[in-house]
């Protein structure tokens, strides 16, 4: 049955009798069912059922909301385990938990840095006293897990992995994206297992695991080192990030990667700087002392520059001289790669290749400090003056 009256002449006349379709109906003869066809069931126009419907929508947008929030949390969790920035640096627990009023609390550290991998050093150019391959980097590598392990026996004490750059050899220097033995994409995958290895054998070891982890100058990928986007254009980054999402899930294994590249935190209230250290500012002046001069300026106005921004320095912890040594307020890192062709023409001291282990103690800062050896200079013989190192072979 047709009716003369518009949905909105219905509505009107609905409304004034409170939407009472009967009374409607007899008001205007028609017949209810022709009202009700036309303006839908009369409940939902009393407002009970309107704002029902408005919950259910609600309902439905705060549950996508909360959804929504909770990827977005579990990505920020995520992204803050990948990268950091120095204001979200948090010590682990169980670092946090130590005393530091005990003298007897000590934390070790492995700092590891300037690996190259990739990097191939023929025998034969440096005179027969150094050798270096994606195989030889591995032993030296595992050497360096090993050694760590047999100079601390104490388990569980948890353990600082610093990871201070220059892990892989690149391709910014012409001559070295000729001779390296791996291209830069399986260079990271491989080095990224390497090292996920040696992290769990620490990890199995030590109980806990902190990595620290900050780019170098090789592994940029471009031609000229640039100010900006330091990390996110470094290929050390991709090694990190690979390490990291492996060890995602793990609560044993924490990660600080922060983004402008240079890594501030505190053991103890010892506050130190993890860089790389080709932006230290302390280039040039070498003379005749070799890299002590670059590094010692470089040290100077590191600390300088972070005390201006409020956060004084105790260590800044460098590589990427490839000379290991101890400064009142640094520590130098040596290298996987050890003498090489660069290094004989800039008649550098031939050094076995290294890396630093030290303990940080509640009571004297960086206390106990070792050399670790990860293999020896191929030393000629017959020279009683060829080389004045003592390589220490035991460690
Ligand atoms: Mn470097």
């Amino acid at each position: 049955m047709t009716t003369p009256y518009t949905k909105e002449q219905l509505l009107k006349v609905a409304k004034s009798v409170n939407y009472n379709y009967s009374e409607v109906a007899r008001q205007l003869n028609i017949s209810y069912t022709t009202i009700k066809r036309k303006l839908g069931p009369s409940k939902i126009y009393s407002g009970q059922v309107e704002i029902s419907l408005t919950d259910q929508l609600k309902e439905r947008d705060l549950h996508k909301e909360v959804r929504d929030l909770k990827i977005q949390l579990e990505d920020k969790n995520n992204f803050i385990k990948l990268f950091q920035s120095v204001e979200n640096f948090e010590p682990p627990e169980w670092l946090d938990q130590k005393s530091d009023d005990d003298d007897t609390s000590e934390v070790p550290v492995l700092f590891t840095s300037d690996f190259q991998w990739g990097e191939v050093v023929k025998e034969k150019e440096i005179d027969g006293i150094n050798e270096y391959n994606q195989q030889i980097a591995t032993q030296r590598y595992q050497r360096l897990i090993d050694k760590t392990i047999s100079l601390y026996p104490k388990k569980g004490t948890g353990l600082i992995l610093l990871r201070g750059g220059d892990s892989v050899s690149g391709e910014i220097h012409e001559e070295l994206s000729r001779t390296n033995d791996q291209q830069i994409v399986p260079a990271i995958v491989n080095l990224a297992e390497v090292e996920i290895e040696g992290i769990r054998r620490l990890k199995q070891h030590f109980g806990r695991v902190m990595v620290i982890s900050v780019p170098g100058n090789h592994g940029r990928s471009t031609i000229k080192p640039i100010a900006k986007g330091y990390v996110a254009t470094n290929y050390d980054t991709l090694v990190t990030m690979f390490i990291t999402q492996r060890f995602i899930k793990d609560e044993w294994i924490s990660f600080y990667t922060p983004v402008s590249g240079d890594a501030y935190f505190t053991v103890f209230g010892y506050k130190f700087l993890l860089t790389h250290g080709d932006r230290i500012g302390g280039k040039g002046g070498q003379g005749f002392i070799g890299p002590i001069a670059p590094i010692s300026k470089g040290v100077v106005k590191t600390r300088q520059q972070y005390l201006q921004m409020g956060r004084p320095i105790d260590y800044v912890l460098l590589g990427h001289y490839h000379t290991p040594f101890i400064l009142p307020n640094a520590i130098a890192n040596g290298t996987l790669v050890g003498f090489n062709e660069y290094a004989k023409g800039l008649r550098i001291e031939p050094q076995p290749p290294s890396q630093w282990f030290f303990t940080v103690n509640s009571r004297y800062g960086v206390n106990l400090t070792r050399l670790i050896y990860v293999d020896k200079l191929k030393r000629n013989e017959d020279s009683e003056n060829f080389c004045s190192w003592n390589p220490q072979d035991s460690i």
